[in-house]
């Protein structure tokens, strides 16, 4: 019996890491919390149905190269057993056309200490999504006899969890900006949902987005579930699709975080981290202009990496702005080629979900 699950934050020694899989991915069908995510301009308005199977076969081409790259630096890496997503699905709340897809194991599961948690979604095509990382959860449950197999409390998500004709008309991007600022997203407070992607651990503080995909009872459910954490709800005012932190405020090593320069964090959040010596860098520019077809993620993700520990850190082989600020920071960047990935929910540390990094609990802010 050996320790195989720790991890208190997203730039210790990578140890053991689990990479999402690409196949029988669906685009959903437009449901309450999804069509907002949808940009208006985007091509994949009112598309739905199996992502077509050559970007499948490329998208997983480049998740094996990351579980390749990592393999080499001596990282364990576990994958999740697919799960025909193509079927009706639905609890006796809703019911929906299809289930979406296991690549970004980042907003289902959230590591803490030995704890592996499976979030409490807002979309319901992702509601299943938790049973693709089951296996291993039982597998690290039989091996480590210390792991905390746990679920957040299932939202319901009937009607009255979103906010219907939210997006009805074609709104415009200052009325999107407005919303953001004034805290007025999607989903209600009827019940906590969150995506593990909002959460951002560091040590003993819990960096939380107020957005699209979590809402502010989930804070208040995670202040009661983890009362020896301080929890703060973060928002970044300039950002009109608030979904997931991990594109947005981005910490490399104790210390620096780079931060999305169109989404930064506000002067009043800013002080916890300048009170403690923490340096909040605005991230290097995206070397794209637009993200890849069929993708509901920004150029932004040009700063979703995976830092392996103090110094090393993967980023996108074409990302070459963020590469040499990396450099200029002290990193030392790795390169691997992943944008075919990007459609299926996101980059790097989108993709990946952590099972075990050296180093214990810190109080970074005390
Ligand atoms: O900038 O579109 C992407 C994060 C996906 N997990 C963005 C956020």
């Amino acid at each position: 019996m050996t320790k195989i699950v720790n991890s208190w934050n997203d730039f210790d020694p990578l140890k053991r890491v689990i990479v999402g899989k690409a196949d029988f991915s669906v685009i959903p069908d437009e449901e309450p919390a999804t069509s907002e995510k949808v940009p208006v301009d985007s091509e994949m308005r009112g598309m739905w149905g199996p992502r077509p199977t050559e970007t499948v076969e490329k998208a997983n081409a480049a998740l094996d190269r990351l579980a390749k790259e990592l393999e080499s630096r001596g990282v364990i890496v576990d994958r999740p057993t697919p799960i025909q997503w193509n079927q009706a699905m639905g609890t006796p709340d809703f019911r929906v056309p299809s289930g979406m897809t296991q690549m970004p194991p980042r907003d289902i599961l959230l590591t803490m200490g030995n704890e592996i948690m499976a979030s409490a979604n807002s979309f319901r095509c992702r509601y299943f999504e938790y049973l693709a990382y089951w296996p291993l959860m039982n597998q690290y449950f039989e091996e480590d006899p210390e792991f905390k197999w746990t679920q957040a409390p299932r939202p319901r998500l009937t009607d009255k969890s979103y906010k219907h004709n939210y997006y009805d008309e074609q709104i415009s991007l200052e009325e999107r900006l407005e919303r953001t600022a004034n805290l007025d997203f999607v989903t209600t407070e009827a019940e906590p949902m969150w995506d593990a992607a909002d959460v951002l651990r560091l040590g003993k503080d819990l960096f939380i987005q107020h957005g699209l995909t979590t809402n502010r009872k989930a804070m208040e459910w995670f202040k009661r579930y983890y009362p020896e954490h301080r929890i703060h709800a973060v928002n970044f005012p300039g950002d009109p699709y608030p979904i997931h932190i991990d594109a947005t405020f981005v910490p490399l090593r104790p210390g620096l975080i780079i931060n999305n320069p169109e989404r930064r964090l506000p002067e009043e959040q800013r002080k916890i981290f300048e009170a403690n010596d923490w340096q909040i860098v605005d991230a290097a520019q995206p070397s794209h202009s637009e993200p890849p077809p069929l993708c509901y993620s920004s150029v932004w993700l040009s700063m979703n990496c995976l830092v392996l520990d103090h110094k090393n850190v993967i980023i996108e082989a074409s990302e070459v702005h963020q590469a040499e600020q990396m450099e200029k920071l002290g990193m030392n960047p790795i390169p691997v080629d992943f944008r075919d990935a990007y459609a299926f929910g996101g980059g790097l540390h989108c993709a990946t979900a952590d099972v075990y990094r050296e180093g214990d609990c810190e109080d970074y802010f005390p």
